[in-house]
């Protein structure tokens, strides 16, 4: 094969998206598994590289990210509406973890056909903790030490105080030298992000090679019984959304603070809603987002302007509601339980990790690393669900959108700037309430 053929086959496989090449890296390596039987679990240590590359990027994710996201909220560019939506972003997210651990709680994925798949391998790296300590540990007495020691709840809490502190001593002083200092500060963050950002496709790159030999590895352990958990994840991610989306958005936004009809949002939402399933990005969604804010609800720039870019960024309901979803899914292929104070652990990392999560393709994986490595739990589940994660993520990122356009109805509705003769609010579906 002439190099000119062979780069067009190089650049044929680059072509085609990595979360695509993850997929089918994910069923080869599932057909091998089911073909080769136990001989497969001799690819187990290629998993394993993949899982300590992961793990590599843990500190350094939350560090710049996190400061990213801190950086626009700051309190006097956030402002009342910025406030108010933040407020409901944090209250929103927070009910999308609880809704997805309790779904996962009735439906629990995992439990049959990978239960103690990992149980014997890879036992739990960290006693559960109570409700106490889980709430005393978010404190850390050295975040340095913390950092060294990869744990992630006190890191990310160090992290969101330092950046707001930063940002409260911009506003507040009249040093140049000092607002020049930490401008530098949020700059470095920022390009330490992108480059971070750059580093997780690299190691996704790798991840093609990695998901393929853990999933040989289980389907060489498990055999056909591993099929059920994975559709049981994808099947419990979607009763979860469609109870975040009806109860929350629909019921407890739209009808109990905007009083307008659910259905009237949802129809004028659903260019954005099926746009993020499409491409599985929030931000990539945003100008669609926009426009069905703009032309179909009927809301004022003044507030959508300000109000879903923040949403891009910092509201990831169906993202933190998977991480409920998965960690309970990882504890059950463990043979473990989650603990209620396990639980709160997750709704707290969740919470305040979407701060900093970007709205990309494969952002809620990334999150998940954070979150088993808070449960102590071995990040080679993070590769089980990688090849199931272009389904997953689809879900994640139409729950995202979705919770942006609602929240951002209620502010709109708070300041007078909706307009709700607009076309979607009347279009003869429903009458408003
Ligand atoms: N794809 C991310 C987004 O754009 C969500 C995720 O990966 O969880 O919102």
């Amino acid at each position: 094969m002439s190099n000119s053929d062979t780069k067009s086959v190089w650049q044929q496989y680059r072509s085609v998206s990595i979360v695509y090449r993850i997929g089918v890296a994910f069923v080869l390596g599932s057909i091998l598994g089911l073909v080769v039987g136990q001989p497969a679990t001799a690819l187990k240590p290629i998993g394993d590289l993949f899982v300590r590359l992961l793990k590599m990027l843990i500190v350094p994710i939350v560090v710049f990210t996190l400061l990213m996201g801190v950086r626009q909220l700051s309190p006097s560019s956030l402002g009342r509406v910025g406030l108010q939506a933040v407020g409901l972003y944090a209250v929103t997210s927070a009910l999308a973890v609880a809704i997805g651990l309790g779904v996962s709680n009735f439906i629990s994925p995992g439990s049959r056909g990978l239960e103690q798949l990992l149980a014997q391998a890879e036992a739990r790296s960290t006693e559960a903790p109570n409700a106490v300590e889980v709430v005393l540990n978010i404190v850390p007495t050295n975040p340095l030490g913390a950092m060294a020691e990869g744990n992630v709840l006190p890191t990310i809490f160090f992290v969101v105080v330092f950046g707001l502190g930063l940002s409260l001593v911009w506003e507040e002083t009249d040093d140049e030298a000092v607002r020049s200092g930490i401008e530098t500060f949020f700059d470095l963050a920022d390009a330490g992000a992108e480059a971070m950002y750059k580093v997780v496709w690299g190691v996704m790159e790798f991840g093609v090679i990695g998901v393929f030999a853990l999933m040989a590895n289980v389907f060489g352990k498990a055999g056909v019984d591993a099929i059920l958990p994975f559709a049981l994840l994808i099947g419990t991610m979607l009763v979860a959304a469609v109870v975040h989306i009806g109860v929350v958005y629909l019921g407890g936004l739209v009808v109990g603070f905007a009083g307008r009809s659910p259905f009237a949002f949802l129809s004028g939402s659903r260019d954005a809603m099926v746009t993020a399933l499409s491409i599985r990005s929030s931000s990539g969604t945003l100008p669609v987002t926009m426009s069905d804010a703009d032309e179909n609800l009927g809301i004022e720039e003044r507030i959508y302007g300000f109000s879903l870019p923040l949403g891009a960024t910092i509201n990831m309901d169906g993202t933190a509601m998977y991480q409920g979803v998965a960690a309970i899914f990882a504890a059950n292929i463990m043979g473990v339980s989650l603990s209620l104070a396990d639980q709160f652990a997750v709704v707290a990392v969740a919470v305040l990790a979407s701060i900093g999560t970007a709205g990309v393709p494969g952002s809620g994986l990334i999150m998940l690393t954070l979150v088993l490595t808070q449960l102590g739990f071995p990040l080679e589940i993070v590769g089980l669900v990688a090849g199931v994660d272009p389904i997953l993520d689809r879900i994640r990122t139409m729950v995202n959108v979705t919770g942006d356009l609602a929240v951002t109805t209620v502010v709109a509705k708070w300041n007078s700037a909706v307009d709700f003769t607009a076309e979607a609010w009347n279009d003869g579906v429903v009458p408003s309430i």
